[in-house]
Formats: C-alpha cells, structure tokens, sequence
C-alpha cells in the first residue's frame, strides 16, 4: 500500500500542493546489480538462489534501517540502464506491472514487479527543465518495460514498494559529446530536480543507482552465487574506488564529483550516467560525510551503498556547542 504524507495532498480547487517546503531528506548511491536481487530471493524474483554478496546486501539492510527512520514520500532515482537519446525521459505513468528479465543475466534475474509513480512530481520535474530549456520528455506509455537498475534499485531501497518512486532516464550525453558535457547537464539537471521538489511539497530521497568502477569478468561461474570467486577485476580500479569512497566520507563532495570525469574514463564507470552528478548537485555539493554502509565486488565490478542526510537543525546545534 502506497503511503503519502496528509501534508502532500493536492489541492484541486487551488490547484497546488497543500504542503509548505518539500525537500531531499537523503540522497544514497545504490548500485543495481541484478545478483543482489537473486541472492536475496524476494518472492518477485523466479530464480532461487543459496546466498551471496553478503556484504553488499547488509550494506542494504542498514542503510534501510537508516532510512526507515527519515521521513519521506517518493524515492527518485536515475538509472544508467534506462538509455534514452534526445534528453532525459521521466516517467510519469501512474502504475507499471510486467516482467522484467535481465539481458545479460536472465538465469538471475526474473522480476516481476508492481510499481506506483508519483506522476505529479514528474510532470513538476519536467515543466521546472522545460523553463530552464533542459531538454526532457515525459514517458507515458502505460506498456513500457522498466529497465533493471530502477527496478534492482528500488527494491533494494525499498522491497515492499510502498513509496511511489519518480525514474529519470540516462541521457547519453556523455557518449554523443563528452564526460564534460555530461556533468555540466547533469548539474542543470540537478538544480531543477531540487526546484521541482521544492515546489511540490514533497520529501524526496534521490537514488544515483550505480557502481563505482565498472570493469567486469566476461565469463560467468558455473554456480553464480560462488563467493570464492568474487574479486575486484583489478588493484588500480579498486584505488580508483577508495579514493572515490574516501572523498565521500570526508564530506568532499565537491571534489569527488570534479574527479568523476577521469574516473568514470579510467574505470568504464556508470557515473557516464551523470546519476551522481545530478544527486551531488540537488543537494547542493554536502559538505557533510556519507554514511558509507559497505563495499563489495559483483563479478568484478566495485560497488559502494552510501547515504547523505543533510543534519537536522537540532544536530548542527549539538555539533556547534561547546
Ligand atoms: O548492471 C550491472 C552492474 N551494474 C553491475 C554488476 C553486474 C551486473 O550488472
Ligand atoms: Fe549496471
């Protein structure tokens, strides 16, 4: 059942939200490998597995924990699977319901998932980039196939799906022009995404759903779930990773994004997405340290669950005193 917060409700004879300020109560980078899903066997998914990629998946479990105790009314989230070609598609159909089976790993992934929108987000999202001349479209479709890592994202945020969730596509700027251009847009794309959230009264967490270095085996193990296996692919994508984790745990966020250019090329990183770009931006480059819950490899790949949340006045308070 879908939960919103009595203060979210719209006002039709107003025509606006009756609410005050919303906001971002958390921004979390949450990697979607489909193996996270296998191994914890929800109900949505056929195939069965018999464990794995532990750490990861606790990694999950507190950082749920954490955020169960944050206040919220929609997660929005971009996926580096969802690959549109003229600017950012944003979902805006009330409700999706099908199949969605893995490409590359359909032997780990069949999920079958159910999922609500917060469609009047989405269309705010879309009039705010309008007015600032960002190039979006709004995906209406009541057919279309949602992609994996929103689906692999938000169940791992969120495996009830009690929130209703706001997709934003990856537009492939960074492979028509350059890592450049792509953070540049992303950033417009992030400031607009705050203003939209503003607007709408709502408390949104933002989700960048990805890995962190990218460079993954090319064949898989006989028995997927075998942990004596896993390993990052390389030493030097995992110095890559460290130092990108480092950066988040320091509160610098500002210069962690500025390196995402050369990392994303030295890595085959999915922030070629601009997934965390546009988070780090919405929320305003915090200065604050990312609660980092884990790191762990799948299938070479390195993947870190992290969350921010901006510190609540009372907290600042106690830091301050003397
Ligand atoms: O999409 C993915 C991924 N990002 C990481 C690891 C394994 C598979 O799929
Ligand atoms: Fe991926």
């Amino acid at each position: 059942m879908i939960t919103m917060s009595k203060q979210n409700e719209f006002d039709t004879k107003k025509n606006k939200f009756v609410s005050g300020q919303g906001r971002i109560v958390a921004g979390c980078l949450a990697p979607h490998p489909p193996h996270l899903v296998y191994a914890e066997n929800p109900p949505q998914n056929e195939p069965r597995s018999e464990c794995g990629w532990e750490t990861l998946r606790w990694a999950y479990e507190s950082m749920r924990n954490d955020l169960s105790a944050i206040d919220h009314d929609v997660l929005v989230l971009l996926s580096p699977h969802w690959k549109t070609y003229v600017g950012t598609h944003i979902l805006a159909t009330p409700h999706l319901k099908s199949l969605s089976v893995d490409p590359i790993f359909p032997n780990l992934f069949r999920y079958h998932y159910d999922i609500q929108v917060d469609v009047e987000l989405a269309e705010t999202i879309h009039s705010v980039c309008k007015e600032k001349n960002i190039p979006t479209k709004l995906m209406q479709n009541p057919d279309f196939r949602v992609d994996y890592g929103t689906i692999v994202t938000g169940h791992m945020v969120n495996p009830s799906w009690n929130k209703p969730i706001v997709a934003l596509s990856a537009n492939c700027v960074a492979a028509y022009y350059n890592l450049d251009r792509m953070q540049a847009l992303m950033m417009e794309l992030g400031e607009a995404t705050k203003t939209a959230i503003e607007k709408s009264g709502r408390r949104a967490i933002l989700l960048a759903s990805h890995s962190l270095s990218h460079r993954h085996f090319t064949v898989e193990n006989e028995i997927p779930e075998d942990m004596s296996k896993e390993h990052i692919t390389n030493h030097s994508l995992y110095l890559w990773d460290m130092k990108m984790i480092k950066l988040m745990k320091e509160g610098k966020s500002k210069e962690m994004i500025n390196l995402i250019p050369d990392f994303t090329e030295q890595t085959m990183a999915e922030s070629d997405s601009g997934a965390i770009t546009w988070m780090m931006t919405a929320m305003g480059f915090p200065t604050y340290p990312a609660k980092v819950h884990g790191y762990g490899t799948v299938i070479g790949t390195g993947n870190a669950v992290a969350h921010w949340a901006p510190p609540t006045p009372t907290a600042v308070k106690g830091e301050l005193a003397p």
